[in-house]
């Protein structure tokens, strides 16, 4: 099995992080199809769907990595994670031109309804479900019926933004953020850095929203940054909505806890960020409203120093990258990986594994390094 993949140079491995994944690909007809069997599966299945959409997931990131549009089946039957029912879909597109599964889900009502309200900030699948199943369609619905249905600050953002939100941002956008950001820095602690991560890391032209990674070359210099420059973006008047949070703790303004390199299990980490909702000024190409500005999603997340090279992987993602990559740390090296750092666990106590760029990361995996453009699984 493994020669005929290896005959069209394809690595079939067990893990995404072990390959290259570019954004531009051969087989977007297929992986459309898996993206939205993806969603339905988390959207609609409420008791499988999270496997089920994990295995569209890794069957659509291994096509991605395929270097060649796919014209038979029997190329592909034999890859790992592209399983029955992705087969079964693959083989309805190259015979009919379209997957009747996919028909279906795309003609349903609620599946639409999901994936509008999905698209407000702060609504996730079952509080999406739930306004469904009072009745509610669109997003005036829940604007109209806001105070009964007891919606939280984001999601009134949501609502209320919710074109501006969900229109793709642009790397000019990005850019305007990211020198909004040092301007204000510079003003606040010299030699800062902020860079631009997430998609726009990974060659994304658009995106959902931006990701600036701040750091200083002196390890201590970052603390209480964060407040300092929420604090001043909001008095220019360039934030409409912050959620701060430093360390574990969501905080108001001025409350301190020391982010320390944690071992922590879940996918969040505990660095210093604002999820914030700014104002970016319109481009001169945009002048189809009267508003001088839009309203985007910004993530400030802020990075000791010595931490930097592990939130920049953590934060360039994708999600599944990093997911894989973090599986892989750990099932095949014991090696517990997050934002933070890095702790090998073949040894008692576990001992820190320093990295000062990602490079280092990839070397102390044993793993061969994948650039940043071919991250995009
Ligand atoms: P986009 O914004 O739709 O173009 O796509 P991305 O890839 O920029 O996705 P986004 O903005 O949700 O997240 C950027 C990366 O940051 C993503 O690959 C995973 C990582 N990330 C996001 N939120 C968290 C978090 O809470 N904790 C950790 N450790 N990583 C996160
Ligand atoms: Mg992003």
């Amino acid at each position: 099995a493994r020669s005929d993949i290896d005959h069209f140079s394809y690595q079939d491995t067990k893990y995404e992080c072990q390959r290259r994944t570019p954004l531009n690909h051969h087989n977007k007809k297929f992986t459309e199809a898996f993206e939205i069997l993806e969603k339905h599966a988390s959207y609609i299945d409420r008791e499988h769907g999270e496997s089920r959409a994990l295995a569209f997931r890794k069957a659509s990131c291994a096509l991605k990595s395929y270097p060649r549009e796919i014209t038979r089946i029997d190329e592909i039957s034999k890859i790992t994670h592209v399983g029955e029912h992705s087969l079964r879909v693959i083989t309805d597109i190259l015979e009919n031109g379209y997957s009747e599964e996919v028909q279906d889900i795309i003609s349903c009502e609620m599946f639409h309804v999901i994936e509008l309200f999905t698209g407000i900030y702060g609504c996730g699948p079952s509080t999406a479900h739930k306004w469904y199943s009072l009745g509610h369609r669109t997003t005036q619905d829940i604007k109209d019926n806001a105070e009964i249905l007891n919606l939280n600050v984001q999601q009134k953002y949501g609502v209320e933004f919710y074109d501006d939100l969900n229109a793709p941002v642009d790397m000019p956008d990005a850019l305007r953020i990211q020198r909004l950001v040092v301007e204000q820095l510079d003003l606040i602690q010299p030699s800062c850095s902020a860079e631009i991560v997430g998609g726009f890391g990974r060659g994304k032209q658009c995106g959902h929203d931006i990701d600036i990674l701040i750091s200083h070359p002196e390890e201590d210099k970052v603390e209480g940054l964060l407040v300092k420059l929420v604090n001043r973006l909001t008095t220019l008047g360039c934030m409409l909505h912050t959620a701060l949070s430093v360390g574990k703790n969501v905080v108001r303004k001025e409350t301190f806890v020391k982010t320390k390199a944690t071992q922590t299990r879940s996918t969040m980490d505990n660095l210093d960020r604002c999820f914030a909702i700014m104002k970016v000024e319109k481009s001169a190409t945009d002048n189809d409203s009267c508003n001088s500005w839009i309203a985007r999603r910004v993530d400030l997340i802020i990075t000791p120093s010595s931490q930097y090279a592990f939130s920049l992987l953590g934060w360039i993602g994708s999600k599944q990258f990093n997911r894989s990559l973090r599986l892989y740390a750990w099932k095949e090296m014991k090696i517990h990986l997050n934002s933070h750092g890095m702790w090998d666990h073949k040894l008692t106590p576990p001992k820190r594994i320093l990295a000062t760029d990602e490079e280092e990361i990839f070397k102390a995996l044993h793993l061969d390094f994948v650039e940043r453009k071919d991250r995009n699984c």
